[in-house]
């Protein structure tokens, strides 16, 4: 079949299309409503794409920019589904990938004035949680009783982990900080729409008001998580078990992380004091005391504690968190010891993840650039930012399948290596203008909405072939046909480490294949926050960027 973007592109955008190689090289682009030809060209060249085992051609249909509905032909294929070209063509993704956010908040009802069909009562209010005896210290010894309120469910489950939260936050503040404008008019009908603070920003809060629960402030240690002793079952939130959750062992990555974030979220926040007097100050002060206390416990790696059987997201190495905390720090308070402690000509640039925080400095400091001190390294930032942009730019080119994506990224969670992937990218073409980057960039949404393997579109509500039973407790739970609209499904897993549990076979032992439209297949089929944040970022930028 032919393979692509089922939602579609700007009129200026690069347009590539994946046919399989039985098909003719003679490609026409065709009206979807009157069979019109719109646009005729050749295919490539024929190559294997060894991630999915398919022999298969692009056809670049870039040339094409007049807004329309459109579908794909080639004799020898099926018609591909229909999508579209014109401006803002993202927006309504856009808007709901970051809906998704109110979606998973913890603690709150949804009403259906916000939440239409996937109303819902509030679940884990966590206004009573007890400190576990791996996080009891002697200010707050073993069932201490804190409050811990607010904050997204981190994915499929319902439990609150402060390494995800961090960089899933930092993205959505990211996203803001570089396209304010847009997102200064992106509603995204949640209940503080009607505030003076962006809707981002509302959602965004939402989040780091609980994440600032999460710090001791005996110490400034924060964390790992809030979560209960076994995931709960597949239930709606005000179903789930009433046994207590627990906030768990302190971590040095937990606490970078979220200093880093708080003292990101800070800066960005600074404009709205009036809104939140106060809360910019304290925000710092936090991610400094954060700062100090991984000064003070630099190693402290996060195993679950026995009896604690949720997610671990464990990280034993903490260069990168380190790296990331020190830049948003000394952008954010302006002084220099904590670029000195960055050591940067020691950091490189990766594509971000949970685990592997670098890129998010490199992305700050790219940003802020023009105002940075006189310490920063400017030309050291910029070959950081391109040297990563180039390396991913170059697989793209060399492709068969035109993107980025090849066998190692397809992890647990693998749509979000492609998104995370393109947001690097973005930033190379905003500090550069290379035309490639900005192209490749688009290969990686492309990928998502139906350019891949599988021809499905990876976001629940958005394409002709959507994904339609992601593992999501509210979304399996509820009584409504349609998932929870926005979210992104991790993907195709090569490790396919969910064999015990899904019943449903896996129709391939291909990295690109190894996904199931099951919700027994949390690890291919789950949503997560941090999967989501990327989505948010790449729709924005490619709307703003890719209309020039
Ligand atoms: O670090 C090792 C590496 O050394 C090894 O070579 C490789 C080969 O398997 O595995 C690497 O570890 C992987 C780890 O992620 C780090 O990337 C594990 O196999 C893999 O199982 C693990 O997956 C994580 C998964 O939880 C299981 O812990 C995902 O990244 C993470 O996104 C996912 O997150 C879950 C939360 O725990 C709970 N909430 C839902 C959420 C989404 O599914
Ligand atoms: O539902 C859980 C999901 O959110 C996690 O990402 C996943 C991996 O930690 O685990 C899921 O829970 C499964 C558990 O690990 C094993 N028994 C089946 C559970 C799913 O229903």
């Amino acid at each position: 079949n032919i393979r692509v973007n089922q939602l579609g592109f700007l009129p200026q955008a690069h347009k590539v299309a994946v046919l399989p190689a039985g098909a003719a090289g003679e490609v026409e682009v065709i009206d979807a409503a009157s069979g019109a030809v719109a646009w005729r060209g050749r295919a490539g060249p024929a190559a294997v794409w060894r991630e999915s085992g398919e022999t298969v051609m692009l056809a670049d249909f870039s040339a094409l920019t007049r807004p329309g509905d459109y579908r794909i032909r080639a004799a020898g294929a099926a018609t591909s589904e229909p999508f579209a070209v014109r401006a803002g063509v993202y927006a309504e993704l856009n808007r709901a990938a970051l809906k998704a956010y109110y979606f998973n908040r913890s603690g709150m009802a949804l009403d259906a004035a916000h939440a239409g069909a996937y109303a819902r009562a509030a679940g884990h209010a966590d206004t009573r949680v007890l400190v576990h005896a791996s996080a009891a210290s002697k200010a707050r010894p073993e069932g201490t009783v804190i409050a811990s309120p607010k904050g997204w469910y981190d994915a499929g489950d319902y439990n609150k982990y402060i390494v995800n939260s961090g960089i899933s936050t930092y993205t959505l503040l990211a996203a803001f900080e570089h396209f304010p404008d847009y997102f200064a008019r992106q509603r995204s009908a949640i209940p503080e729409s009607g505030n003076t603070l962006p809707d981002i920003l509302d959602e965004a809060l939402w989040n780091l008001e609980w994440m600032l629960t999460m710090q001791d402030p005996h110490d400034g240690g924060v964390y790992n998580k809030l979560t209960n002793l076994r995931f709960d079952g597949i239930v709606m939130p005000a179903q789930a078990s009433s046994e207590p959750r627990y906030v768990v062992q302190k971590g040095t990555a937990a606490t970078l992380d979220f200093a880093a974030t708080m003292a990101a979220a800070s800066r960005v926040l600074k404009p709205y004091e009036q809104q939140r007097p106060g809360l910019p100050a304290k925000m710092l002060r936090a991610a400094e005391a954060a700062w100090e206390w991984a000064r003070a416990n630099p190693a402290v790696a996060f195993r679950n504690p026995l009896g604690v059987v949720t997610g671990e997201y464990g990280d034993a190495t903490f260069e990168d968190e380190f790296a990331w905390a020190a830049a948003e720090l000394y952008i954010s308070s302006g002084k220099d010891g904590y670029y000195a402690a960055m050591k940067p000509a020691g950091v490189s640039a990766t594509v971000p993840e949970w685990a592997d925080v670098r890129g998010l400095a490199w992305i700050s400091l790219a940003h802020h650039r023009k105002s940075l001190s006189a310490v920063a390294d400017q030309s050291l930032i910029a070959a950081r930012i391109d040297g990563l942009a180039a390396a991913l730019a170059a697989k793209w080119r060399a492709s068969a399948y035109g993107v980025a994506m090849q066998g190692k990224d397809f992890v647990w969670g693998s749509n979000a290596v492609a998104l995370n992937q393109s947001m690097m990218l973005l930033q190379a073409y905003r500090l550069n203008g290379k035309r490639d980057y900005l192209d490749a960039a688009q290969a990686g949404l492309d990928y998502v909405l139906g350019r891949n393997a599988t021809g499905y579109s990876f976001v629940t509500g958005f394409g002709a072939r959507q994904v339609r039973h992601p593992h999501h407790r509210p979304s399996m739970a509820d009584q409504v046909a349609a998932p929870v609209p926005g979210f992104l499904a991790g993907g195709p897993h090569a490790g396919q480490q969910d064999k015990g549990d899904c019943k449903a076979p896996y129709p391939s032992a291909l990295p690109a294949l190894s996904y199931i439209d099951d919700d027994c297949s949390y690890a291919s089929n789950e949503v997560a926050i941090n999967w989501n944040a990327p989505l948010v970022y790449v729709s924005a930028a490619l709307d703003v960027l890719g209309g020039a």
